[in-house]
């Protein structure tokens, strides 16, 4: 199976087989974890009938494979299931909003709810009699009305949420209010609308502490102690920008604190292939836990090759920065169980233009923490941001090429002979009156292959002129990286498909470009084991 399949993931979630996209109405219920997905039963391709996939887990890493949750079925529904959420209504009542592509193509919005509430794993899903509960308002396209949030109760006992609208080129998050999750009435006024950005796909909403701690909260919170976020996923752009705010229940406001006017945002979740994604409050452990979807960039060749597209990043948790202007994310802390055989590495330095191997583990199947100590950062190189484009620094000649500080970081699922890898790397400027960072994801060599979307995903941030250390982690998984850097103050994830670099065949290095050495002041790596993932019956 490994020599047919070297791109299935180890411990990612998949489904056995065919195209999976969004993350769908993810909860935490009586002990179990649910996940539903979007999911295409038939082909390796989005399809004409998607439903919602449902696995259940105790753990958040090995998981059961259910029936799907909710199938097209009713003239409300019949070309398609598309996103949602589930809320927990009061009396531990889990209620799925969904979105139905109707017999015209028209997007409206349904519910459903568990058969059988005492059926731990909430096998059977029954469909609302009064669906559709919302069909496209005026001044919304017929097709472009979909993605219903988990709901909110405000203090005057009524629920609202936001569905995902667009106009044109117009995006927009419109908010409805209900008594009785039922009925719903429309507020005047959307929560926020974006020009040039297309579709306001999947929107979230949820508060986060203010506190710095990395506590999560249920959605409904709202007082002094939090603060909100209002994520969205613009067509336009495929990524998942977010606005950290405050949020005035009695107008229905949502106030950015930093509103630069959609697409210039600089609030981007995951710089690399990372979309639709969805949060929820998990009681459990008290966090809010964001799964996103990670799409193929190989062709839909390979994919009908491979019997499968599509994988869900690992569940990450989220929360606000000490600094309260942004979200942190990491890899929940269940994925430690699977680490093995570690491997570290203390107080080594890496002078210019050295390699390293970190060997000793599967390098297929990783796990990877590194913390860098710095150079003097007087000694940066100077950058004037208005003229360099970070599409330009992250390529592939400077990958390679020396800088001054950096470029420095992880060559992953490299051959022996490093022809094939994806560098992770960083690269520090001197910029007017600050210092820069700049983090890419390089995909330009991760393959002999031909035919692959394979380009390079980047940013610059700030950082302090004092900095002395700089943090990476890899989670590295057969054909899908997923980095977080600066202690997941900025996350790129990587989808890539090596000829190479398979199983034992896969390398990991540590490597230094640039003039100015830096040291390993700490680094440990493990060996990833196999998560289970199968039908009830197979599973321990
Ligand atoms: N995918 C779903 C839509 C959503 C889009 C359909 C985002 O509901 O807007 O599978 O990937």
């Amino acid at each position: 199976v490994p020599q047919k399949q070297p791109y299935r993931t180890w411990y990612h979630f998949q489904p056995p087989q065919n195209w999976m996209n969004d993350p769908n109405g993810p909860m935490y219920y009586k002990g179990v974890y649910h996940f539903f997905y979007q999911f295409n039963p038939y082909a390796p391709t989005f399809g004409r009938h998607m439903v919602w996939g449902h696995s259940v887990s105790y753990d958040l890493i090995n998981w059961i494979h259910l029936n799907h949750a909710i199938e097209p079925s009713e003239s409300y529904d019949i070309n398609g299931c598309y996103s949602g959420s589930i809320t927990i209504l009061p009396g531990e009542k889990p209620i799925i909003m969904y979105t139905g592509s109707d017999s015209n193509k028209h997007q409206v919005q349904n519910l459903a709810v568990p058969k059988n509430l005492s059926d731990t794993f909430l096998r059977e899903w029954e469909k609302h009699p009064q669906n559709p509960i919302l069909i496209p308002p005026s001044g919304v396209e017929v097709d472009g009305f979909r993605d219903p949030t988990t709901a909110w109760q405000g203090s005057d006992g009524k629920w609202r949420m936001i569905i995902g609208a667009k106009n044109g080129d117009e995006g927009k998050a419109l908010l409805y209010h209900s008594e009785d999750f039922v009925n719903w009435k429309p507020f005047p006024n959307p929560m926020y609308a974006s020009e040039n950005t297309g579709m306001f796909e999947c929107p979230d909403f949820f508060p986060v502490y203010i506190s710095g701690t990395k506590n999560g909260v249920d959605t409904s919170v709202q007082n002094s102690s939090v603060k909100h976020v209002l994520k969205t996923s613009y067509q336009n752009k495929q990524l998942e920008y977010y606005f950290v705010g405050d949020y005035f229940p009695d107008q229905e406001k949502f106030v950015p604190d930093d509103d630069l006017g959609g697409p210039n945002l600089t609030l981007i979740l995951d710089h690399g292939s990372f979309y639709a994604s969805k949060s929820f409050f998990d009681y459990a452990k008290n966090r809010r836990i964001l799964w996103g979807w990670s799409q193929e960039c190989d062709t839909t060749q390979d994919d009908n090759e491979k019997g499968w597209a599509g994988l869900q990043s690992i569940p990450r948790q989220v929360w606000l920065d000490a600094s309260g202007k942004m979200l942190m994310q990491w890899p929940i802390e269940e994925v430690e169980k699977l680490r093995d055989n570690q491997i570290s590495i203390k107080g080594e330095k890496l002078a210019g233009g050295s390699i390293l191997e970190v060997s000793g583990i599967t390098a297929s199947q990783a796990d990877v923490e590194v913390l860098f100590e710095l150079p003097e950062l007087e000694n940066a190189e100077f950058i004037d941001e208005s003229e360099v484009d970070p599409h330009l620094l992250c390529s592939e000649e400077y990958a390679s090429r020396s800088g001054i500080i950096g470029p420095f970081g992880l060559l992953a699922l490299a051959s022996e002979d490093q022809t094939e890898h994806t560098a992770i790397f960083f690269r520090i400027y001197r910029a007017p009156n600050r210092f820069v960072c700049l983090m890419c994801s390089d995909h330009r060599r991760s393959s002999l292959r031909q035919n692959l979307e394979k380009s390079s995903y980047r940013t610059i941030f700030d950082i302090d002129p004092k900095q002395k250390t700089i943090s990476l982690r890899c989670l590295i998984d057969r054909s899908i990286i997923e980095s977080f850097g600066e202690k997941g103050r900025i996350c790129i994830t990587s989808r890539v498909y090596p000829s190479l670099a398979i199983d034992k065949d896969a390398h990991l290095y540590v490597f230094n470009n640039g003039r100015q050495s830096v040291v390993i002041s700490e680094l440990n790596a493990w060996s990833m084991k196999q998560a289970e993932f199968g039908q009830e019956q197979s599973i321990k």
